[in-house]
């Protein structure tokens, strides 16, 4: 097949998922086109079969606003034209599907039919697409997508209470690639982080407000009186500023590291004992994912599709949203015993081997082929 892919380039769980799955289908002889502003972050290497088609324009200063929509449906139809496209599949429904409609309809024009699919992500739905600014539109799209996808059954539910919807809508999950993700030993790398006696917790976001980045230092604040701990926060966003004063005023820097953005993500895994992600809303949690590949078990909140890849006192916890109290102690059962992290450990990868990109790669496959069908 001839697939074009959209998606946000930056970092952020759609564009990993989106690059991800378009690498997986090159690998298979599919030819993938991406259509974004930037190369994607994790398109980082040369195949043949993929390229990549920059959503580029000069802005006039008119606008105060770049007419981001029209420039990428301009795209869109150029490299559908030319390059001859089976299918498009938009990632996140912002403004990505309603650009593709547009493209749709200006090629129908042209005599070319071409289907286009909508994976929802998360918060295009659940928070950013609620909005009564961007609602009309996000539902009319969803309603016009050749097919719709999303990535937990959770978030199935989310926007079918949400937006009055006519369509239907196929879940399929994230996935993870195993080769890339999976237990390295890095015991120099460790020593250099924290003592033998210490454990090390990981929390990896966007630092949004939906994130509850706070949550994570409150609950170590709490753990590390109890238990030798040491936290990695890892990404970077808007509410990072105020994690490093909460630590401050807790006064818990020296147990705290604040690394900003990171490539190797794995490396970080490879020396981490439990992933945090308390989250207020999380449609899966692809972070969750790719730590439970490296064998490290997640203390999560029950928000959203958590619970689709968390199964409680086996390969993690989860707690009520903003129960910081429980959390501690959730953390404190899995991390004071060598046994039990052990078990833990084992069973957060087994976990992460339902979700391997061999598996669901080929449903994504299966689908387009059931869209182009019918
Ligand atoms: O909000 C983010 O963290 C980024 C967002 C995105 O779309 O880039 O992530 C969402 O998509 C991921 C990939 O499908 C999911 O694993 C995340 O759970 C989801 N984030 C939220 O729902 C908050």
């Amino acid at each position: 097949m001839n697939i074009g892919i959209v998606c946000y380039p930056t970092y952020g769980g759609s564009g990993v998922v989106a690059t991800e799955l378009g690498k997986g289908l090159a690998l298979k002889g599919h030819s993938v086109h991406f259509i974004t502003y930037k190369q994607p972050f994790r398109l980082d290497s040369f195949h043949p079969n993929i390229s990549y088609h920059e959503v580029s324009f000069e802005n006039y200063a008119l606008f105060q606003y770049p007419p981001y929509e029209t420039a990428l449906a301009s795209r869109m139809v150029d490299v559908v034209q030319f390059e001859k496209l089976d299918i498009l599949h938009v990632h996140y429904a912002i403004p990505h599907a309603s650009a593709a409609y547009l493209a749709q309809q200006i090629l129908k024009e042209k005599g070319i039919s071409i289907p286009f699919i909508t994976t929802l992500h998360g918060t295009d739905i659940t928070l950013v697409g609620k909005d009564k600014s961007f609602l009309p539109v996000v539902e009319f799209s969803i309603n016009k997508s050749s097919g719709v996808t999303t990535v937990s059954h959770s978030l199935k539910k989310d926007t079918l209470d949400s937006f009055q919807i006519n369509n239907e809508i196929e879940v399929i999950h994230n996935f993870i690639n195993l080769n890339r993700f999976s237990k390295i030993e890095k015991p120099h790398f460790r020593k250099l982080v924290a003592q033998d006696d210490e454990r090390i917790l990981i929390h990896i976001s966007n630092f949004r407000k939906v994130k509850r980045t706070e949550d994570v230092i409150k609950m170590f604040d709490l753990l590390v009186k109890q238990l030798p701990s040491k936290l990695l926060m890892v990404g970077d966003g808007p509410e990072r500023q105020k994690c490093e004063e909460l630590c401050r005023e807790l006064k818990i820097c020296d147990s705290v590291k604040f690394l900003g953005k990171q490539e190797a993500v794995e490396e970080l895994f490879a020396i981490s004992d439990l992933m945090v992600l308390p989250s207020e809303s999380e449609s899966f949690g692809l972070a969750a994912l790719e730590a439970m590949a490296c064998h490290v078990p997640v203390l999560s909140s029950n928000a959203g599709g958590l619970p689709e890849l968390i199964v409680n006192g086996e390969n993690g916890f989860m707690c009520e949203v903003g129960d910081i109290e429980s959390m501690a102690e959730s953390a404190k059962k899995v991390l004071q015993s060598e046994a039990i992290l052990k078990e833990f450990k084992a069973k957060a990868y087994k976990t992460a081997q339902k979700f391997d990109i061999e598996i669901i790669l080929p449903q994504y496959e299966s689908y387009y082929k059931k869209i182009l069908a019918k």
